[in-house]
């Protein structure tokens, strides 16, 4: 991993704010999950994931991450439960990581980096009526973080279901999109328990690569560092 990429990690995201001033303001995302910082809420409850598995996916790379998208006007994949007030369609997945030397999750827990995240990004269709009319709403939109941790397991299929770990213990807070224009519009949830894959896949995602000026670089180190919590509560569906 060059100086160049390592250089898009530590100036990229702090050169946001002059376009987009909201990337100072107080509800921003990732965070680090300090366990100090974080409340077991009895009150919280599992998650809930109806998929009808039938919905088309399409499979892009637009310059930031691999991007699936699925179709989201009907028959959807929907998200309830949890913290959240009403359902949630599926619309994306994608992933943040790093390189060969640095890990990329977004989120980090009490300072400690996973080797890349998944999102899975909903958006409120209880009260909304498109992704694009959810996303600056603040209870817009519902991300779920998935660690991903390297070597081990096959990672097979592409029914979102499979990529939830087993245990549903979860972390939940109110932040932001962790790309601009960094709408505080999420409602974060994520997965304590990280899923494995090979070295192989994680080598293949870093892989990728992305036009930029003319010249093919290679798409690495697209995670946003963790921003102050602000006094905002992190809470635990676990003690
Ligand atoms: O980085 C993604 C961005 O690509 C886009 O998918 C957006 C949703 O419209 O979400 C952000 S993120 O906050 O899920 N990382
Ligand atoms: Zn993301």
């Amino acid at each position: 991993c060059s100086f160049k990429h390592a250089r898009f990690l530590l100036r990229g995201p702090h050169t946001w704010v002059h376009q987009f001033p909201i990337a100072q303001s107080s509800r921003q995302s990732p965070v680090d999950l300090r366990s100090s910082e974080t409340h077991f809420d009895a009150k919280l409850q599992p998650l809930n994931y109806d998929d009808k598995a039938t919905s088309s996916r399409m499979l892009n790379n637009n310059g930031l991450s691999f991007k699936l998208s699925f179709d989201d006007s009907s028959d959807p994949c929907v998200l309830n439960g949890g913290p959240l007030d009403g359902d949630f369609r599926l619309n994306q997945l994608h992933m943040h990581w790093g390189c060969d030397k640095l890990p990329g999750s977004e989120h980090i827990v009490d300072g400690n980096a996973y080797a890349a995240e998944l999102h899975m990004v909903h958006w409120n269709s209880s009260k909304y009526s498109s992704m694009q009319q959810a996303v600056t709403q603040p209870d817009g939109l519902a991300v779920i973080g998935v660690f991903i941790q390297g070597s081990k397991i096959e990672l097979s299929g592409l029914n979102p279901l499979l990529l939830l770990p087993s245990s549903t213990a979860y972390w939940t807070y109110l932040g932001s999109l962790t790309t601009p224009p960094l709408h505080e519009s999420v409602t974060w949830i994520v997965m304590k328990e990280p899923l494995s894959i090979s070295k192989q896949q994680l080598k293949a995602i870093q892989s990728l690569y992305f036009l930029r000026s003319g010249k093919y670089e290679r798409l690495l180190n697209n995670n946003r560092p963790p921003q102050p919590l602000a006094g905002r509560k992190i809470r635990a569906s676990f003690k």
